[in-house]
């Protein structure tokens, strides 16, 4: 088993690069962003709950995610790998993680960090507000509070998997083919 994190800034090119991957590779794919989203559209509690903190710009709390991502594994027995989209974005849901995989007898392989500038970042969420209806998307505020989000809580993520040797940083500006090569190129060197 293989098991990939995604890791980089809101609008870093995660979901877009995940959707390429799966299809390549067959990963079974874990978005939070997607699962959370998919919660609010069925206005379940969890739902609910969550709307609040992601029209904030503020992340959703470690249990409420940790408990989607548990679930989510052992619904899928027998994958080839996860690949995790979004997850972790906390020091607590990267310890969750490993203990997870670790139950499972796996762990993760690699993670691959995308770099992008802030105000590319800011660019591309306020152009995908305009098409996507995401109430985060269609504000700058919003997004830049994201930001904040990502360097005070989510860049220990890094460090968390940098002293075990996991990350590497590929550049996540340029087109979404080239930078889709060089992540294939990293995951190909080690599996
Ligand atoms: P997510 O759904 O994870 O999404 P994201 O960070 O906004 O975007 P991503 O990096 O996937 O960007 P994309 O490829 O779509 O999070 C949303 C919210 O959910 C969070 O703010 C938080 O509140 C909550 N949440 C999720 N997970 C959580 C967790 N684990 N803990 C707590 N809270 C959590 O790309 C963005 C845009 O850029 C697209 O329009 C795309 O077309 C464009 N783009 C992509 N690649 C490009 C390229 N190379 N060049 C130009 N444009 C590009």
């Amino acid at each position: 088993m293989f098991n990939i994190i995604l890791f980089g800034p809101p609008g870093s090119g995660k979901g877009t690069q995940s959707e390429k991957l799966i299809a390549k590779y067959g990963f079974k794919h874990l978005s939070t962003g997607d699962l959370l989203r998919s919660e609010i559209s069925s206005q379940t509690p969890l739902g609910l709950e969550a709307k609040n903190f992601m029209d904030k710009g503020q992340l959703v709390p470690d249990e409420v995610v940790i408990g989607m991502i548990s679930t989510a594994l052992e619904q899928n027995p027998g994958v080839s790998g996860f690949l995790f989209d979004g997850f972790p974005r906390t020091q607590a849901q990267s310890e969750a993680l490993d203990k997870l995989l670790k139950l499972k007898q796996t762990a993760i392989g690699v993670v691959l960090a995308l770099d992008v500038s802030e105000e590319e970042l800011v660019k591309r969420l306020l152009n995908r507000g305009i098409t996507s209806g995401r109430s985060d998307d269609n504000n700058e505020e919003v997004i830049r509070a994201r930001i904040v989000e990502y360097h005070k809580k989510t860049s220990a993520v890094a460090d968390h998997y940098k002293q075990f040797d996991k990350v590497v940083h590929i550049p996540g500006e340029g087109s979404v083919e080239e930078i889709f090569e060089a992540l294939c190129a990293e995951i190909d060197s080690r599996q």
